[in-house]
C-alpha cells in the first residue's frame, strides 16, 4: 500500500499494477501559436509552464514500468465525429476541419494534432483519440482500463476545466479513484483552474483528490 499526502485527505494506492498516469490533450493544437487553442482567442502561453513538471513525472512512471495514457483531442478527417454544434461553436476565424497553420485544424493525423515532442508517446503507451472533451465518450478508454485491471488514475495536461475536469469526472462516475496532479494540470486561465482544484476536493473529495507532482513520486519510491 502506498499512501500520498493529498487534499481533501491522503490517497492511497493498493499496487502499482492497478495505477495509471492520464496525459489529457498536451497537443501542439493547444499549447503552440497557431492551434485551436489561440484561434478560441486563448494566450496558449499560459500552458506550457507544466511541461517540465509534467515531464519528470511522464519519466518517473516509465522508469518505474507503470502505465502511461495519453490523449487527443481530433476528429476523423470526414468530421463524421464532430457534432455541427461542437464545429459551430465560438465563431472564431477557423473552426475545426478548417485549414489552420500547422494543418487542418483537430484533424488526426495532421501536424498540430501531434502531442507535443517533450511529450511524445513511446512505444508501449496507450493513446487514446477522443472526440468528446471527456476521454470516455466514443473512445475504447473504459475497456483498456478493464482489462490491465486498472482502477486509479492520475490526471495531468489540459485545460484543467475542460478536458480534465471533464474525464475526472467521467472516470468517477465509473468507479475510479481520481487524483488531479496540481502542477501537471493548466488552464488558459489561471483561476478556472484553482476553482477547479477547490471544487473537485470539496465536500470530502466529491470527485477525487489534488497533490503535487513531488507528493507522488515521494510516496511511490
Ligand atoms: N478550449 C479549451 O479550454 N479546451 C479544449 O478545447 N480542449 C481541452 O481542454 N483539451
Amino acid at each position: 500500500m502506498f499512501r500520498i499526502p493529498a487534499l481533501p485527505y491522503d490517497y492511497e494506492v493498493p499496487n502499482l499494477s492497478q495505477l495509471a498516469l492520464v496525459i489529457i490533450d498536451m497537443q501542439r493544437d493547444f499549447l503552440e501559436p497557431g492551434g485551436f487553442g489561440e484561434i478560441l482567442g486563448n494566450d496558449v502561453a499560459q500552458l506550457g509552464s507544466i511541461v517540465p513538471t509534467l515531464k519528470g513525472l511522464l519519466n518517473f512512471f516509465r522508469q518505474n514500468g507503470l502505465t502511461v495514457i495519453h490523449t487527443l483531442e481530433c476528429h476523423q478527417p470526414d468530421l463524421s465525429d464532430c457534432p455541427i454544434s461542437k464545429r459551430k461553436r465560438g465563431k472564431g476565424s477557423l473552426t475545426i476541419g478548417d485549414e489552420g497553420p500547422m494543418g487542418r485544424i483537430l484533424i488526426r493525423g495532421e501536424a498540430g494534432n501531434a502531442i507535443i515532442p517533450d511529450l511524445a508517446p513511446i512505444e508501449g503507451e496507450i493513446v487514446i483519440h477522443k472526440p468528446g472533451k471527456g476521454a470516455f465518450y466514443a473512445t475504447e478508454l473504459q475497456d483498456s482500463l478493464q482489462k490491465r485491471g486498472i482502477t486509479h488514475l492520475f490526471f495531468t495536461g489540459v485545460t484543467t476545466e475542460v478536458c480534465v475536469q471533464t474525464t475526472m469526472r467521467e472516470a468517477n462516475d465509473r468507479g475510479y479513484e481520481c487524483l488531479m496532479v496540481e502542477d501537471c494540470t493548466a488552464s488558459y486561465f489561471p483561476h478556472f483552474k484553482q476553482s477547479t482544484l477547490d471544487m473537485v476536493r470539496a465536500q470530502g473529495g466529491i470527485v477525487g483528490w489534488t497533490t503535487s507532482a513531488q507528493e507522488i513520486q515521494k510516496a511511490l519510491s
